[in-house]
């Protein structure tokens, strides 16, 4: 299915139909393939961006970029929260969310992934993203994200993070009205949701829906926090926050610019940056 993606001459390419647009990495080799019970998983060491996993033939994460992605869907919503202790974090099966929630003095974080193989693929091909899994405060669960929130009982996290595969098959739900509900109702008082959201200039729609089904869902404020990522659709990339109580616009900055814990995107000044909304994308999102 996917092996037209590498070329003879070892090119990967991820092809964006709709938009007339593709993405290439220059191949090592291909290190790793299996067909596990959900999806076609492939781990490929590249020429300039480490390791490199793609699921169904969709880039998922590279070595040398991953880190802006998995800081910017974790610590905003942890500043954001006033005191987060309880996270969870639905989908995310590399670990790499996890990892940056795990700096903060969180009590717990538990992963609900759906594919068991790509957690444990991880821990093999992307060992530095699963350096916290061994942490007493971290518990992964391997199961339907959507039914675990059905059943978590009202108020039991702090704050939600939405690590998922673009909104097609099993992902679609977790971007839907139903699904941001039953998370609402998991979070407490002043419960944070954090959700990837995609690229806003291939899939505006898409961040509009999300938009309008977290306000739908009972989240009365919401922002949009855009960066880069050179191995997605676009090379832009979105998260969008959802907060039953705090305004995003107070978030705990003095926290956030004297944090003890390293990071290599995320600081105080790119979280109000990644706040700022495009005029276009401005005139759409509702209040
Ligand atoms: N989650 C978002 C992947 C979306 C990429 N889409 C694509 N390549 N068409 C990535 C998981 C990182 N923890």
């Amino acid at each position: 299915m996917t092996s037209d993606q590498l070329t003879p001459d070892k090119w990967y390419t991820e092809i964006y139909p709709d938009d007339g647009a593709a993405f290439s990495l220059q191949i090592k080799d291909r290190i790793h393939e299996e067909q596990t019970e959900y999806q076609y998983l492939e781990i490929f060491e590249t020429e300039q961006f480490g390791r490199l996993m793609t699921l169904d033939g969709l880039v998922m994460l590279t070595d040398r970029d991953n880190f802006i992605y998995h800081e910017m869907m974790t610590h905003p919503a942890l500043f954001t929260h006033p005191d987060p202790k309880r996270v969870a974090v639905i989908g995310g099966g590399d670990c790499g969310c996890v990892k940056e929630v795990l700096k903060h003095p969180v009590e717990s974080v538990i992963q609900i992934e759906l594919d068991e193989r790509v957690t444990r693929v991880s821990e093999e091909y992307f060992p530095a993203l699963c350096t916290s899994n061994q942490d007493p405060r971290a518990s992964f669960e391997f199961t339907d994200g959507i039914k675990w929130m059905e059943q978590a009982g009202e108020g039991e996290y702090d704050v939600i993070i939405i690590d998922s595969t673009d909104p097609v098959g099993p992902a679609l739900g977790l971007f839907s009205a139903e699904f941001y509900k039953t998370c609402h109702r998991a979070l407490g008082e002043h419960g944070v949701l954090i959700a990837q959201s995609e690229s806003p200039l291939f899939h505006q729609q898409i961040i509009l829906d999300v938009n309008r089904n977290m306000k739908e869902a009972g989240f009365n404020h919401r922002a949009v926090f855009q960066f880069a990522q050179c191995v997605y659709p676009s090379g832009w990339w979105t998260a969008t926050l959802a907060s039953k109580a705090v305004s995003p616009s107070g978030f705990r900055e003095a926290d956030a610019q004297n944090r003890i814990f390293e990071t290599s995107y995320y600081n105080a000044g790119i979280h109000h940056g990644a706040m700022a909304q495009p005029e276009f994308l401005k005139k759409q999102l509702i209040d």
